[in-house]
C-alpha cells in the first residue's frame, strides 16, 4: 500500500480548540475551498466561516458526513469532534456517542468511498493509573479511567482494525495537553494550562483547579499543528504505528507554569483549589516518550515551556489588551 496524496479535506470539530487552527493551517496549504469546515452547534469565528466552506452537521448522523463527503469530493477526513476528559466525566454516554458513533461513522465513510487517508487524534488519557507515569512508553499498559481515556483507547485500537482489515489509512497520534491563544479549551482537564494565561493577563490572579506540583505533558498549538501536517503526509512505508503514536513537547507542573509566567508578570499571584479534575490528572503520566513519533516520521517540537510562555504572554497579550 503506497500513500495517496490529500486533496480535499474535511474537518469534524473545527470550531474547537485544535480545529479552528488546523483548518486555517490547512486551508494554507491546500487551498480555502478543498478544506471544508464542519462544527455541532458553536458558531465558528469570522475567519473560519469567510475563508472557506462551513457546514453544522451532528457526527452521529453518517448520512449528514456522507453527504458532505458527496458534495465536495472529499479525500480526507480529519476526525477533531470529541467529549473531552473532564466534560466526558460529566456525562459518559454522551461521551461515548461523540467519540466512538461519530468515529465508526467516519471510518465506514472511508471505508465505502475510498478515502485516502483519516486522522483520529488520540490524546494522553488513554494512558491510566497503571501505566508507568514517567517517560511512559508507546507500548503499555492502557486502563484508563475516563470515558474520554475509554473511548481515545477503543479509537485508536478500531484505527488500527480498519486499516489492517480494510486497508483504509487511518491514522492518530496521543496529544497531550494543548496550549493556545486564539481559541479556548473547553471540557478538559489540562485546560487550567491555557486558562492560566487569560488570567493572568486580564486579573494578575487565577486560582487553579489542579496541584501545585501536578506535572502533565504539554504541547503548543503550533507544534501540534505541524504534528497533524506531517504525521498526515508522512508516506505509509515508513510507519509500523498507525493510531497510536505518543507525541510530547515539555512537562511542567501547575507551578512551575506560574512561575514562568511571574517572569513577566511579577504581580501575578495564583492559588490551589483541586476539584475532581485532580484524580483524572493523577491518572496520567507525567512525562511520555515519544521516539517512534520521532522515528517514523520525523516528529520534532520547536517549543519548550519558556519559548511557548514567551510567546503566549507576547500573542495573548495583544489579542487580549490591544
Ligand atoms: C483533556 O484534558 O481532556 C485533553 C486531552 C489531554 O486530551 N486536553
Amino acid at each position: 500500500m503506497s500513500s495517496r496524496p490529500m486533496k480535499r479535506i474535511l474537518v469534524t470539530g473545527s470550531v474547537g480548540q485544535i480545529g479552528s487552527e488546523l483548518v486555517m493551517e490547512l486551508r494554507k496549504h491546500y487551498g480555502n475551498e478543498n478544506v471544508v469546515a464542519t462544527g455541532h452547534r458553536t458558531k465558528p469565528g469570522d475567519a473560519l466561516r469567510e475563508s472557506g466552506p462551513f457546514h453544522f452537521i451532528r457526527i452521529q448522523e453518517r448520512q449528514q458526513l456522507e453527504g458532505l463527503v458527496e458534495q465536495y469530493d472529499i479525500d480526507t477526513i480529519f476526525n477533531m469532534a470529541a467529549i473531552l476528559s473532564a466534560a466526558g466525566e460529566k456525562r459518559p454516554q454522551l461521551c461515548w456517542d461523540v467519540n466512538m458513533n461519530g468515529l465508526i461513522n467516519v471510518l465506514e465513510v472511508a471505508r465505502e468511498k475510498e478515502l485516502a487517508r483519516v486522522i483520529n487524534p488520540s490524546s494522553i488519557a488513554a494512558f491510566g493509573p497503571e501505566t508507568p507515569g514517567k517517560n511512559t512508553p508507546n507500548e503499555t499498559i492502557l486502563k484508563p479511567k475516563t470515558m474520554y481515556g475509554v473511548t481515545k483507547v477503543a479509537g485508536e485500537l478500531l484505527g488500527d482494525y480498519y486499516f489492517h482489515r480494510f486497508g483504509v489509512d487511518v491514522r492518530g497520534m496521543r496529544l497531550p495537553g494543548v496550549i493556545s491563544y486564539k481559541t479556548l479549551p473547553g471540557g478538559g482537564t489540562t485546560d487550567y494550562a491555557v486558562e492560566i494565561f487569560y488570567e493572568a493577563i486580564k486579573n494578575k490572579r487565577y486560582t487553579c483547579f489542579l496541584k501545585e506540583d501536578t506535572v502533565l505533558p504539554m504541547m503548543y498549538m503550533p507544534d501540534t499543528l505541524k504534528s497533524f501536517i506531517d504525521l498526515a503526509n508522512a508516506p505509509i512505508e515508513g510507519l509500523k504505528h498507525h493510531c497510536d503514536f505518543n507525541v510530547t513537547a515539555m512537562s511542567f507542573s501547575a507551578g512551575e507554569l506560574a512561575a514562568e509566567i511571574k517572569k513577566y508578570i511579577p504581580e501575578f499571584e495564583v492559588g490551589y483549589e483541586p476539584d475532581f479534575r485532580q484524580a483524572i490528572a493523577d491518572s496520567w503520566p507525567q512525562s511520555i516518550d515519544d521516539s517512534p513519533a520521532r522515528e517514523e516520521w520525523g516528529w520534532s517540537p520547536d517549543y519548550n515551556l519558556s519559548r511557548m510562555t514567551k510567546d503566549m504572554i507576547e500573542k495573548l497579550s495583544e489579542r487580549l489588551l490591544g
